[in-house]
C-alpha cells in the first residue's frame, strides 16, 4: 500500500545534502588544553579519507569544507593536490574557508584593522581564496571575521564598519556569477566587549552592499542563549537572503557540540520554515548545508556519522509537517491546532522509514554500526597513532 507520509520523507531524503569540516576530523580542543586521539586526522590525505567513509556510510554527504590555512597552506599552489584527493576518496571539495585570523598580522583585526597594510593583506587572502575556490569548482566563500574589541573606547566602530564594506566590496568585485560569499555572524569571541560583524542584522547589510552574490550564513552556535533562530531563518527567506548554515548544537555560548544534542526541537524548528517556505512558495531553497562542529572527546568519524543521522531524522520530521493543514489553523488562529501540527511531526518515530530509504539507497541501514563493524577505526588508530604524538605540541 503507498503511503503518502513515507513519500514525503522519501523526496526529503533524496534531496537533502549536508557538507562535513575537513577540521572536524583533526584534533580540537578548548584553551585548556587538548586531548589527543590517535586516529584523528592530521594531514589533508587522512582528512578526504575520513570523510569518504562518512559519504560512503551515509551517502548524503558528497562534499567536504576545506580551510584555506590548515589545508591549503601554500595558497593557489595547492590546487592540484586537491583536485587529486578529491578524485581518490570521490569528495568533493565543499566551501572554501580564508583564515583571517591566526596571523599575527590580525591581531587587531583583518577587514577592520586601522591599519592599510593589515587590511589589504586580508584582502588579498580572501582574494585568493577566491581564486582557489573557483579553481576547485567550489561555489561558496564562507566568511568569518574574528574582528572586534576587547574594550569600550578602543575601536571605532563606525569607521572599522565602513572598511568592512570597502573590502567587501572589493572581493565580491572578484566573485564570478557561479559562485557566492557567505557573510558569517558572531555575537562574541574571541572579542569580548564588541564584534564587528556581531549578529544577523549586521551580516544582512554588509552582504547587501557588497553585491548581489551574497548572502548570510547562520551557525547555529553564534546567537545568545533564547535567540530565535527559526525566526532569524524565517526573514532571510522571506528576502532570498539565507545563503547557508553552519550546524552544530549550544547550551552557553559556541559549544560546537553534535547538532541536536542539546535542543533537537530547535533544528526541526529551522527545518519546519525551511520546508514550509518551500510548500509555500513552489520553489527551492538554495541553501548550503553544512557541519561546523569539533568533538573534543567523541570519535571524529563517529560524531560526525551521528550528526548525519540526527540531521536527516530532524529534517524527515520536519517534512511530516502538514502544511495546508497549518496553513489552515493559522489563518484561523486556531492555535492548538496549528501548535499540534508541528508537535504530531516532530513526535513521529521517523527512523523505519529512513532505515528503508537507506535499503533501497544499497546504504548500511544503520552507518554507525556499519562503521563499528568496518574496522576502519582500528586501522588508522594503528597508522596514525605514532604520527600524532610527533606532530603535536602538546605531547
Ligand atoms: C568560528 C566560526 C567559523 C569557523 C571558526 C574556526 O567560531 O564558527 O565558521 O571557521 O570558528
Ligand atoms: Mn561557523
Ligand atoms: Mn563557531
Amino acid at each position: 500500500m503507498k503511503n503518502p507520509r513515507a513519500d514525503r520523507i522519501v523526496q526529503a531524503l533524496d534531496a537533502f545534502r549536508i557538507e562535513l569540516p575537513s577540521w572536524g576530523f583533526s584534533n580540537t580542543g578548548t584553551r585548556f588544553g587538548k586531548y589527543l586521539q590517535p586516529a584523528a586526522a592530521t594531514t589533508i590525505d587522512e582528512k578526504f579519507s575520513d570523510a569518504q567513509q562518512v559519504h560512503q556510510l551515509t551517502g548524503v554527504c558528497p562534499t567536504l569544507a576545506l580551510h584555506v590555512l590548515w589545508d591549503l597552506p601554500n595558497g593557489t599552489d595547492d590546487v592540484n593536490r586537491i583536485a587529486g584527493l578529491s578524485a581518490r576518496h570521490g569528495v568533493q571539495p565543499g566551501s572554501i574557508n580564508p583564515n583571517l585570523f591566526e596571523d599575527q598580522v590580525y591581531k587587531f583585526g583583518s577587514f577592520g584593522n586601522p591599519d592599510d597594510t593589515a587590511r589589504e593583506h586580508a584582502l588579498r587572502h580572501a582574494r585568493d581564496s577566491v581564486a582557489i575556490a573557483r579553481r576547485l569548482n567550489s561555489r561558496d566563500i564562507v566568511l568569518w571575521f574574528a574582528d572586534g574589541s576587547n574594550y569600550p573606547g578602543t575601536a571605532n566602530i563606525r569607521q572599522r564598519k565602513q572598511w568592512f564594506e570597502e573590502n567587501l566590496r572589493a572581493l565580491h568585485a572578484d566573485v564570478d556569477p557561479r559562485q557566492r560569499l557567505l557573510v558569517e555572524y558572531k555575537p562574541f569571541e574571541p572579542a569580548f566587549y564588541h564584534t564587528d560583524i556581531a549578529d544577523w542584522g549586521m551580516a544582512l547589510a554588509f552582504a547587501r552592499s557588497a553585491g548581489p552574490h551574497a548572502r548570510v550564513l547562520v551557525d547555529t552556535g553564534h546567537h545568545y542563549q533564547s535567540q530565535n533562530i527559526e525566526q532569524i531563518v524565517a526573514w532571510l527567506l522571506a528576502d532570498d537572503m539565507l545563503g547557508g548554515f553552519h550546524f552544530n548544537d549550544r547550551r552557553y555560548a559556541d559549544d560546537d557540540l553534535t547538532l541536536g544534542s542539546i535542543d533537537p526541537y530547535q533544528v526541526f524548528r529551522i527545518f519546519h520554515e525551511i520546508l514550509f517556505f518551500e510548500w509555500e512558495s513552489g520553489t527551492r531553497a538554495d541553501i548550503a548545508y553544512m557541519i561546523d562542529q569539533s568533538h573534543n572527546l567523541k570519535g571524529k568519524i563517529e560524531a560526525m556519522i551521528q550528526t548525519v543521522m540526527q540531521a536527516q531524522e530532524l529534517y524527515s520530521k520536519a517534512a511530516l509537517v502538514d502544511h495546508e493543514a497549518l496553513a489552515s489553523a493559522q489563518a484561523r488562529c486556531q492555535l492548538v491546532d496549528a501548535e499540534s501540527v508541528l508537535r504530531d511531526a516532530f513526535s513521529t518515530d521517523v527512523r523505519p522509514i529512513i532505515a528503508e530509504w537507506r535499503t533501497a539507497n544499497r546504504l548500511p541501514v544503520n552507518p554507525l554500526d556499519a562503521f563499528r563493524q568496518s574496522g576502519y577505526l582500528e586501522r588508522i588508530t594503528d597508522e596514525r597513532r605514532g604520527r600524532i604524538s610527533a606532530t603535536s605540541s602538546y605531547a
